[in-house]
Protein backbone atom coordinates (compact mmCIF):
# COMPACT_ATOMS: atom_id res chain seq x y z
CA UNK A 1 0.00 0.00 0.00
CA UNK A 2 1.41 3.22 -1.09
CA UNK A 3 1.87 5.77 1.96
CA UNK A 4 1.07 9.30 1.97
CA UNK A 5 4.25 11.69 1.34
CA UNK A 6 5.33 12.31 4.35
CA UNK A 7 9.31 13.23 4.46
CA UNK A 8 10.38 12.02 7.67
CA UNK A 9 14.32 12.75 8.34
CA UNK A 10 16.73 11.15 10.43
CA UNK A 11 19.75 13.01 10.96
CA UNK A 12 18.07 16.88 10.32
CA UNK A 13 21.45 18.50 11.33
CA UNK A 14 23.59 17.10 8.88
CA UNK A 15 20.93 16.06 6.15
CA UNK A 16 19.53 19.78 6.05
CA UNK A 17 23.07 21.96 6.65
CA UNK A 18 23.55 24.95 5.01
CA UNK A 19 25.19 24.33 2.17
CA UNK A 20 28.26 27.00 3.11
CA UNK A 21 28.23 25.24 6.29
CA UNK A 22 29.06 21.54 5.19
CA UNK A 23 31.25 22.62 2.76
CA UNK A 24 33.40 24.24 5.81
CA UNK A 25 33.16 20.83 7.69
CA UNK A 26 33.71 18.95 4.61
CA UNK A 27 37.07 21.31 4.43
CA UNK A 28 38.30 20.15 7.74
CA UNK A 29 37.34 16.19 7.54
CA UNK A 30 38.95 16.58 4.28
CA UNK A 31 42.21 17.95 5.68
CA UNK A 32 42.55 15.07 8.44
CA UNK A 33 41.84 12.56 6.59
CA UNK A 34 44.40 13.07 4.31
CA UNK A 35 46.94 13.59 7.12
CA UNK A 36 46.36 9.92 7.94
CA UNK A 37 46.33 8.77 5.00
CA UNK A 38 49.53 10.16 4.44
CA UNK A 39 51.00 9.25 7.92
CA UNK A 40 49.71 5.68 7.74
CA UNK A 41 49.15 4.41 4.54
CA UNK A 42 52.80 4.27 2.42
CA UNK A 43 50.92 3.40 -0.95
CA UNK A 44 49.04 7.05 -0.79
CA UNK A 45 52.04 8.32 0.69
CA UNK A 46 54.06 7.46 -2.62
CA UNK A 47 51.82 8.91 -4.85
CA UNK A 48 51.22 12.04 -3.21
CA UNK A 49 54.97 12.85 -2.65
CA UNK A 50 55.34 11.56 -6.93
CA UNK A 51 52.16 14.22 -7.14
CA UNK A 52 54.25 16.94 -5.37
CA UNK A 53 51.65 17.21 -3.07
CA UNK A 54 51.79 17.78 0.92
CA UNK A 55 49.26 17.35 3.41
CA UNK A 56 49.16 20.92 4.46
CA UNK A 57 48.50 21.82 0.89
CA UNK A 58 45.34 20.48 1.54
CA UNK A 59 42.78 23.32 3.10
CA UNK A 60 39.52 23.32 1.77
CA UNK A 61 37.42 21.18 -0.36
CA UNK A 62 38.38 23.22 -3.57
CA UNK A 63 42.22 22.03 -2.73
CA UNK A 64 40.69 17.99 -3.18
CA UNK A 65 41.72 18.55 -7.20
CA UNK A 66 45.19 18.43 -5.91
CA UNK A 67 44.65 15.05 -4.58
CA UNK A 68 46.37 11.97 -7.40
CA UNK A 69 43.15 8.95 -7.81
CA UNK A 70 42.82 5.64 -5.87
CA UNK A 71 41.47 3.23 -8.28
CA UNK A 72 40.11 -0.46 -7.77
CA UNK A 73 43.40 -2.00 -8.79
CA UNK A 74 44.96 -0.39 -5.78
CA UNK A 75 42.87 -2.41 -2.99
CA UNK A 76 43.87 -5.48 -5.36
CA UNK A 77 47.20 -4.57 -5.10
CA UNK A 78 46.89 -3.93 -1.32
CA UNK A 79 44.95 -6.74 -0.84
CA UNK A 80 44.53 -7.34 1.92
CA UNK A 81 45.81 -4.98 4.48
CA UNK A 82 48.05 -2.19 2.64
CA UNK A 83 45.49 -0.06 2.64
CA UNK A 84 44.75 0.20 5.79
CA UNK A 85 45.07 3.27 8.45
CA UNK A 86 44.41 2.11 11.20
CA UNK A 87 45.57 -0.41 13.55
CA UNK A 88 44.52 -4.23 12.17
CA UNK A 89 43.32 -4.16 16.23
CA UNK A 90 41.02 -1.39 15.99
CA UNK A 91 39.41 -3.27 12.71
CA UNK A 92 36.30 -4.79 13.65
CA UNK A 93 34.85 -6.20 9.67
CA UNK A 94 35.90 -6.88 6.65
CA UNK A 95 33.67 -6.49 3.96
CA UNK A 96 33.60 -7.64 0.48
CA UNK A 97 32.56 -6.81 -3.08
CA UNK A 98 30.64 -9.19 -4.85
CA UNK A 99 30.43 -11.20 -8.27
CA UNK A 100 34.15 -10.63 -9.04
CA UNK A 101 36.75 -13.53 -9.89
CA UNK A 102 40.05 -13.84 -8.23
CA UNK A 103 40.81 -11.99 -5.07
CA UNK A 104 37.87 -9.88 -4.00
CA UNK A 105 37.90 -6.19 -3.33
CA UNK A 106 38.14 -6.00 0.52
CA UNK A 107 37.18 -2.87 2.92
CA UNK A 108 38.44 -2.71 6.79
CA UNK A 109 36.19 -0.92 9.14
CA UNK A 110 36.89 0.10 12.51
CA UNK A 111 33.93 0.24 14.75
CA UNK A 112 33.35 3.95 14.34
CA UNK A 113 33.54 3.17 10.61
CA UNK A 114 30.20 0.59 11.14
CA UNK A 115 28.69 3.19 13.05
CA UNK A 116 28.90 5.58 10.73
CA UNK A 117 27.49 3.16 7.68
CA UNK A 118 24.56 1.89 9.89
CA UNK A 119 23.29 5.72 9.99
CA UNK A 120 23.37 6.08 6.40
CA UNK A 121 21.18 3.31 5.70
CA UNK A 122 19.26 4.12 9.07
CA UNK A 123 18.89 7.69 6.87
CA UNK A 124 18.21 6.06 3.77
CA UNK A 125 15.33 3.78 5.72
CA UNK A 126 13.89 7.28 7.60
CA UNK A 127 13.81 8.49 3.88
CA UNK A 128 11.33 5.30 2.82
CA UNK A 129 9.15 5.87 5.47
CA UNK A 130 10.81 3.39 7.79
CA UNK A 131 11.22 3.11 11.56
CA UNK A 132 10.05 1.49 14.38
CA UNK A 133 6.86 0.45 13.43
CA UNK A 134 8.22 -1.32 10.32
CA UNK A 135 8.91 -4.70 9.89
CA UNK A 136 11.72 -4.67 7.15
CA UNK A 137 12.90 -8.27 5.28
CA UNK A 138 16.70 -7.79 4.57
CA UNK A 139 16.55 -9.85 0.64
CA UNK A 140 20.03 -9.46 -0.02
CA UNK A 141 22.94 -11.73 0.54
CA UNK A 142 24.40 -11.76 3.61
CA UNK A 143 28.46 -12.52 3.70
CA UNK A 144 31.68 -10.60 2.81
CA UNK A 145 28.62 -8.43 0.50
CA UNK A 146 27.75 -5.58 1.90
CA UNK A 147 23.85 -5.76 1.07
CA UNK A 148 22.76 -7.86 3.82
CA UNK A 149 24.41 -6.42 6.94
CA UNK A 150 24.13 -2.82 5.80
CA UNK A 151 20.25 -3.56 5.59
CA UNK A 152 20.30 -5.19 8.78
CA UNK A 153 22.03 -2.93 10.87
CA UNK A 154 20.25 0.30 9.02
CA UNK A 155 16.76 -1.20 10.07
CA UNK A 156 17.86 -2.43 13.66
CA UNK A 157 19.18 1.58 14.25
CA UNK A 158 16.05 2.75 13.27
CA UNK A 159 14.18 0.37 15.83
CA UNK A 160 12.57 -1.18 12.93
CA UNK A 161 12.23 -5.36 12.81
CA UNK A 162 13.91 -6.95 10.89
CA UNK A 163 13.56 -10.13 9.08
CA UNK A 164 17.27 -11.50 7.68
CA UNK A 165 16.17 -13.66 5.03
CA UNK A 166 19.14 -12.97 2.59
CA UNK A 167 18.64 -13.69 -0.59
CA UNK A 168 17.08 -16.72 -2.78
CA UNK A 169 14.69 -19.29 -1.93
CA UNK A 170 11.81 -17.05 -3.83
CA UNK A 171 8.35 -19.23 -2.05
CA UNK A 172 10.01 -18.55 1.45
CA UNK A 173 10.59 -15.10 0.66
CA UNK A 174 6.91 -14.49 -0.22
CA UNK A 175 5.44 -16.50 2.47
CA UNK A 176 7.08 -14.25 5.32
CA UNK A 177 6.13 -11.22 3.22
CA UNK A 178 2.85 -12.40 3.75
CA UNK A 179 2.43 -13.74 7.06
CA UNK A 180 4.61 -11.53 9.05
CA UNK A 181 3.06 -8.38 7.65
CA UNK A 182 6.65 -6.99 6.15
CA UNK A 183 5.73 -3.33 5.63
CA UNK A 184 9.62 -2.41 3.64
CA UNK A 185 11.82 -4.65 1.39
CA UNK A 186 15.36 -4.95 0.65
CA UNK A 187 17.00 -6.45 -1.69
CA UNK A 188 18.00 -5.86 -5.75
CA UNK A 189 15.49 -4.52 -7.88
CA UNK A 190 15.54 -6.94 -10.63
CA UNK A 191 14.76 -9.53 -7.19
CA UNK A 192 12.58 -7.28 -6.06
CA UNK A 193 10.76 -7.90 -9.73
CA UNK A 194 10.66 -11.26 -9.93
CA UNK A 195 9.50 -11.52 -5.80
CA UNK A 196 6.60 -8.92 -7.75
CA UNK A 197 5.99 -10.81 -10.51
CA UNK A 198 5.77 -14.27 -9.01
CA UNK A 199 3.39 -12.76 -6.31
CA UNK A 200 1.18 -11.55 -8.97
CA UNK A 201 1.31 -14.80 -10.65
CA UNK A 202 0.54 -16.40 -7.05
CA UNK A 203 -2.66 -14.74 -7.12
CA UNK A 204 -2.12 -12.31 -4.07
CA UNK A 205 -3.08 -8.74 -4.75
CA UNK A 206 -0.81 -5.95 -3.57
CA UNK A 207 -3.73 -5.15 -0.48
CA UNK A 208 -3.28 -8.66 0.79
CA UNK A 209 0.13 -7.64 1.50
CA UNK A 210 1.18 -4.51 3.83
CA UNK A 211 4.65 -3.30 1.89
CA UNK A 212 4.78 0.36 1.63
CA UNK A 213 7.80 0.71 0.26
CA UNK A 214 11.21 -1.03 -1.00
CA UNK A 215 14.85 0.01 -1.00
CA UNK A 216 16.51 -1.71 -4.06
CA UNK A 217 19.99 -1.24 -5.08
CA UNK A 218 23.17 -3.00 -6.07
CA UNK A 219 23.11 -2.88 -9.86
CA UNK A 220 21.54 -0.13 -12.23
CA UNK A 221 17.97 0.37 -13.20
CA UNK A 222 15.67 2.26 -14.57
CA UNK A 223 12.74 4.88 -13.88
CA UNK A 224 10.22 2.38 -16.35
CA UNK A 225 11.58 -0.31 -14.15
CA UNK A 226 10.45 1.78 -10.99
CA UNK A 227 6.75 2.16 -12.51
CA UNK A 228 6.77 -1.45 -13.40
CA UNK A 229 7.74 -2.43 -10.20
CA UNK A 230 5.22 0.05 -8.12
CA UNK A 231 2.62 -0.92 -10.38
CA UNK A 232 3.12 -5.10 -9.41
CA UNK A 233 2.81 -3.85 -5.66
CA UNK A 234 1.52 -0.89 -5.27
CA UNK A 235 4.17 0.84 -2.96
CA UNK A 236 6.89 2.72 -3.44
CA UNK A 237 9.99 1.84 -4.96
CA UNK A 238 13.14 3.56 -3.88
CA UNK A 239 16.81 4.03 -5.12
CA UNK A 240 19.68 3.33 -2.77
CA UNK A 241 23.57 3.19 -3.73
CA UNK A 242 26.73 1.85 -2.22
CA UNK A 243 30.13 0.35 -2.76
CA UNK A 244 32.07 -1.86 -0.28
CA UNK A 245 35.35 0.56 -0.75
CA UNK A 246 32.94 3.81 1.12
CA UNK A 247 31.11 1.89 3.04
CA UNK A 248 28.02 -0.17 1.53
CA UNK A 249 24.72 0.60 0.85
CA UNK A 250 23.74 3.95 1.90
CA UNK A 251 26.62 6.51 0.80
CA UNK A 252 23.21 7.59 -1.26
CA UNK A 253 19.56 7.63 -1.56
CA UNK A 254 16.46 8.52 -2.52
CA UNK A 255 13.26 10.46 -0.82
CA UNK A 256 10.26 10.17 -1.14
CA UNK A 257 10.30 12.86 -3.75
CA UNK A 258 12.02 10.38 -6.12
CA UNK A 259 14.21 12.93 -8.07
CA UNK A 260 18.01 11.57 -7.37
CA UNK A 261 19.89 9.99 -4.59
CA UNK A 262 20.78 12.27 -1.43
CA UNK A 263 24.72 11.55 -0.96
CA UNK A 264 25.46 11.72 2.64
CA UNK A 265 28.08 14.19 2.43
CA UNK A 266 29.19 14.87 5.81
CA UNK A 267 30.72 11.80 5.46
CA UNK A 268 32.18 11.70 1.72
CA UNK A 269 32.73 14.37 -0.85
CA UNK A 270 31.82 13.43 -4.33
CA UNK A 271 32.76 14.51 -7.79
CA UNK A 272 31.75 13.70 -10.89
CA UNK A 273 35.30 13.72 -13.43
CA UNK A 274 35.76 13.56 -17.23
CA UNK A 275 37.05 9.93 -17.17
CA UNK A 276 39.48 10.42 -19.44
CA UNK A 277 41.01 13.93 -18.66
CA UNK A 278 39.95 13.82 -14.98
CA UNK A 279 38.92 17.74 -14.87
CA UNK A 280 35.95 17.97 -12.68
CA UNK A 281 32.69 18.56 -14.64
CA UNK A 282 29.51 20.62 -13.32
CA UNK A 283 25.84 19.96 -12.42
CA UNK A 284 23.74 17.93 -14.76
CA UNK A 285 27.25 16.90 -16.67
CA UNK A 286 27.34 13.15 -16.64
CA UNK A 287 30.88 10.99 -16.15
CA UNK A 288 32.40 9.12 -13.43
CA UNK A 289 31.56 9.45 -9.99
CA UNK A 290 34.40 10.00 -7.72
CA UNK A 291 34.09 9.58 -3.52
CA UNK A 292 36.75 10.69 -1.31
CA UNK A 293 35.31 9.20 2.61
CA UNK A 294 35.86 11.83 5.14
CA UNK A 295 35.29 10.53 8.43
CA UNK A 296 36.45 6.70 7.59
CA UNK A 297 39.39 5.52 9.61
CA UNK A 298 40.09 2.11 8.65
CA UNK A 299 40.53 2.11 5.19
CA UNK A 300 39.78 5.68 4.02
CA UNK A 301 39.61 6.42 0.74
CA UNK A 302 41.06 9.11 -1.71
CA UNK A 303 39.01 10.27 -4.89
CA UNK A 304 38.00 6.86 -5.33
CA UNK A 305 37.30 6.28 -8.85
CA UNK A 306 34.23 4.13 -9.17
CA UNK A 307 33.73 4.22 -12.85
CA UNK A 308 29.91 4.78 -11.95
CA UNK A 309 28.11 7.43 -14.49
CA UNK A 310 25.70 9.54 -13.38
CA UNK A 311 25.41 13.41 -13.50
CA UNK A 312 25.33 15.19 -9.58
CA UNK A 313 22.53 17.97 -8.60
CA UNK A 314 23.18 20.42 -6.03
CA UNK A 315 20.39 22.73 -4.03
CA UNK A 316 17.39 21.88 -1.65
CA UNK A 317 15.17 19.10 -2.02
CA UNK A 318 11.01 18.95 -1.75
CA UNK A 319 12.15 17.04 1.47
CA UNK A 320 14.37 19.40 2.51
CA UNK A 321 17.37 18.01 2.68
CA UNK A 322 20.69 20.31 1.02
CA UNK A 323 22.51 17.50 0.34
CA UNK A 324 23.79 16.98 -3.30
CA UNK A 325 21.59 14.55 -5.78
CA UNK A 326 23.12 12.05 -7.76
CA UNK A 327 21.20 10.56 -10.70
CA UNK A 328 20.91 7.12 -11.27
CA UNK A 329 23.53 5.15 -12.24
CA UNK A 330 23.26 4.73 -16.25
CA UNK A 331 25.81 2.30 -16.85
CA UNK A 332 29.82 1.92 -15.75
CA UNK A 333 32.86 3.36 -17.55
CA UNK A 334 34.29 -0.52 -17.67
CA UNK A 335 31.61 -2.66 -18.01
CA UNK A 336 30.04 -0.23 -20.85
CA UNK A 337 29.67 -2.15 -23.98
CA UNK A 338 31.25 -0.44 -27.25
CA UNK A 339 29.69 -1.98 -30.19
CA UNK A 340 30.77 -1.10 -33.55
CA UNK A 341 31.91 2.11 -31.67
CA UNK A 342 28.65 2.75 -29.84
CA UNK A 343 29.13 3.03 -26.52
CA UNK A 344 25.57 0.97 -25.24
CA UNK A 345 24.56 0.82 -21.69
CA UNK A 346 22.44 -2.35 -20.75
CA UNK A 347 19.67 0.05 -18.88
CA UNK A 348 19.10 1.73 -22.44
CA UNK A 349 17.69 -1.27 -23.81
CA UNK A 350 15.93 -1.97 -20.70
CA UNK A 351 13.96 1.17 -21.19
CA UNK A 352 13.50 0.15 -24.96
CA UNK A 353 11.81 -3.13 -23.35
CA UNK A 354 9.76 -1.73 -20.96
CA UNK A 355 8.23 0.43 -23.40
CA UNK A 356 7.15 -2.54 -25.07
CA UNK A 357 3.82 -4.56 -23.55
CA UNK A 358 5.07 -7.77 -24.75
CA UNK A 359 8.29 -8.15 -23.51
CA UNK A 360 9.19 -8.41 -19.63
CA UNK A 361 12.17 -6.96 -17.72
CA UNK A 362 14.03 -10.00 -18.23
CA UNK A 363 16.89 -9.66 -21.19
CA UNK A 364 20.44 -10.80 -21.67
CA UNK A 365 22.77 -9.15 -24.32
CA UNK A 366 25.04 -10.93 -26.32
CA UNK A 367 27.82 -10.01 -27.86
CA UNK A 368 29.85 -11.90 -30.77
CA UNK A 369 32.83 -10.84 -33.04
CA UNK A 370 31.65 -12.11 -36.82
CA UNK A 371 33.96 -11.73 -39.66
CA UNK A 372 36.08 -8.93 -37.86
CA UNK A 373 32.37 -7.26 -36.86
CA UNK A 374 30.78 -6.83 -33.61
CA UNK A 375 27.23 -8.13 -33.36
CA UNK A 376 24.62 -7.66 -30.58
CA UNK A 377 21.96 -9.89 -30.20
CA UNK A 378 19.26 -8.81 -27.71
CA UNK A 379 17.46 -12.00 -25.76
CA UNK A 380 14.10 -10.98 -24.69
CA UNK A 381 11.92 -12.97 -22.47
CA UNK A 382 8.06 -12.71 -23.52
CA UNK A 383 5.42 -12.21 -21.05
CA UNK A 384 3.34 -15.54 -20.03
CA UNK A 385 0.06 -13.91 -22.19
CA UNK A 386 1.90 -13.64 -26.06
CA UNK A 387 1.02 -16.70 -28.12
CA UNK A 388 4.85 -17.86 -29.62
CA UNK A 389 2.91 -19.35 -32.16
CA UNK A 390 1.50 -16.78 -33.83
CA UNK A 391 4.42 -16.10 -36.14
CA UNK A 392 3.07 -12.90 -37.56
CA UNK A 393 2.86 -11.17 -34.46
CA UNK A 394 6.38 -12.52 -33.53
CA UNK A 395 7.76 -11.10 -36.70
CA UNK A 396 5.95 -7.78 -36.02
CA UNK A 397 7.65 -7.70 -32.22
CA UNK A 398 10.60 -8.06 -33.08
CA UNK A 399 10.84 -6.01 -35.96
CA UNK A 400 9.38 -3.69 -33.34
CA UNK A 401 11.93 -3.61 -30.79
CA UNK A 402 15.20 -4.19 -33.44
CA UNK A 403 13.71 -0.19 -34.89
CA UNK A 404 13.25 1.05 -31.02
CA UNK A 405 16.82 -0.59 -29.92
CA UNK A 406 17.92 1.09 -33.43
CA UNK A 407 16.31 4.31 -32.24
CA UNK A 408 18.01 4.48 -29.06
CA UNK A 409 21.30 3.66 -29.96
CA UNK A 410 21.79 3.78 -33.49
CA UNK A 411 23.29 0.09 -34.06
CA UNK A 412 21.77 -2.77 -35.44
CA UNK A 413 20.79 -5.96 -33.07
CA UNK A 414 19.43 -9.40 -33.96
CA UNK A 415 16.47 -10.02 -31.45
CA UNK A 416 15.86 -13.92 -30.16
CA UNK A 417 12.24 -13.88 -28.62
CA UNK A 418 12.10 -16.50 -25.53
CA UNK A 419 9.41 -18.26 -24.16
CA UNK A 420 8.58 -16.44 -20.19
CA UNK A 421 11.46 -18.30 -17.80
CA UNK A 422 13.39 -19.03 -20.08
CA UNK A 423 16.11 -16.55 -18.77
CA UNK A 424 17.92 -17.46 -15.54
CA UNK A 425 16.91 -15.38 -12.65
CA UNK A 426 19.35 -13.97 -10.12
CA UNK A 427 19.15 -13.48 -6.52
CA UNK A 428 21.45 -11.24 -6.10
CA UNK A 429 22.98 -8.69 -9.11
CA UNK A 430 21.55 -9.46 -12.52
CA UNK A 431 24.25 -10.73 -14.84
CA UNK A 432 23.03 -9.36 -17.98
CA UNK A 433 25.98 -9.27 -20.68
CA UNK A 434 27.72 -12.56 -22.12
CA UNK A 435 30.64 -10.39 -24.39
CA UNK A 436 32.21 -13.52 -26.37
CA UNK A 437 34.50 -11.09 -28.12
CA UNK A 438 37.35 -11.75 -26.03
CA UNK A 439 36.88 -15.18 -25.96
CA UNK A 440 38.12 -18.42 -28.00
CA UNK A 441 41.62 -17.35 -29.12
O1 LIG B 1 26.50 -3.12 -4.26
C1 LIG B 1 26.50 -2.01 -2.10
C2 LIG B 1 25.02 -1.97 -2.10
C3 LIG B 1 24.32 -2.99 -1.54
C4 LIG B 1 24.36 -0.87 -2.63
C5 LIG B 1 22.94 -2.91 -1.50
C6 LIG B 1 23.00 -0.79 -2.58
C7 LIG B 1 22.29 -1.80 -2.02
P1 LIG B 1 29.47 -3.49 -4.21
O2 LIG B 1 29.15 -4.93 -4.26
O3 LIG B 1 30.82 -3.07 -3.77
O4 LIG B 1 28.50 -2.74 -3.23
O5 LIG B 1 29.18 -2.91 -5.64
C8 LIG B 1 29.27 -1.52 -5.88
O6 LIG B 1 27.45 -1.67 -7.49
O7 LIG B 1 30.02 0.77 -7.92
C9 LIG B 1 27.75 0.30 -8.72
O8 LIG B 1 28.36 -0.05 -9.94
C10 LIG B 1 26.76 -0.76 -8.34
N1 LIG B 1 25.62 -0.16 -7.60
C11 LIG B 1 25.41 -0.11 -6.28
N2 LIG B 1 24.22 0.51 -6.02
C12 LIG B 1 23.70 0.88 -7.20
C13 LIG B 1 22.51 1.57 -7.61
C14 LIG B 1 27.13 -2.70 -3.31
N3 LIG B 1 21.59 1.98 -6.76
C15 LIG B 1 28.81 -1.23 -7.30
N4 LIG B 1 22.35 1.79 -8.93
C16 LIG B 1 28.75 0.26 -7.58
C17 LIG B 1 23.26 1.38 -9.83
C18 LIG B 1 24.60 0.46 -8.21
N5 LIG B 1 24.38 0.71 -9.52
Amino acid sequence: MRQKKIHYIYNKEMECMDFDERKKLQGERLRKTVALEYANVPMYRQRMDAAGVKPEDIQSVEDIVKLPFMEKTDLRDEFPYGLLAADKHDIVRIQGSSGTTGKPIVSGYTKEDVDIWTEMVARAITAAGGGPDDIVQVAYGYGLFTGGLGAHQGATKVGAMVVPMSSGNTQRQIMMLKEMGVTMLCCTPSYATYLAETIREMGIQPEELKIKSGCFGAEPWTEEMRQHLESLLDFDALDIYGLTEIAGPGVAFECLEKQGMHINEDHVIAEIIDPVTGEQLPDGTPGELVFTTITKTGMPMIRYRTHDICTLQHGTCGCGRTTVKMSRITGRTDDMLVIRGVNVFPSQIEAVLLGIEEASVHYMLVVDRVNSQDKLTVQVELNENVDMNDTENMARLSDLIKTRIKQVLLISARVELLPPKSIPRSEGKAKRITDNRNTGF
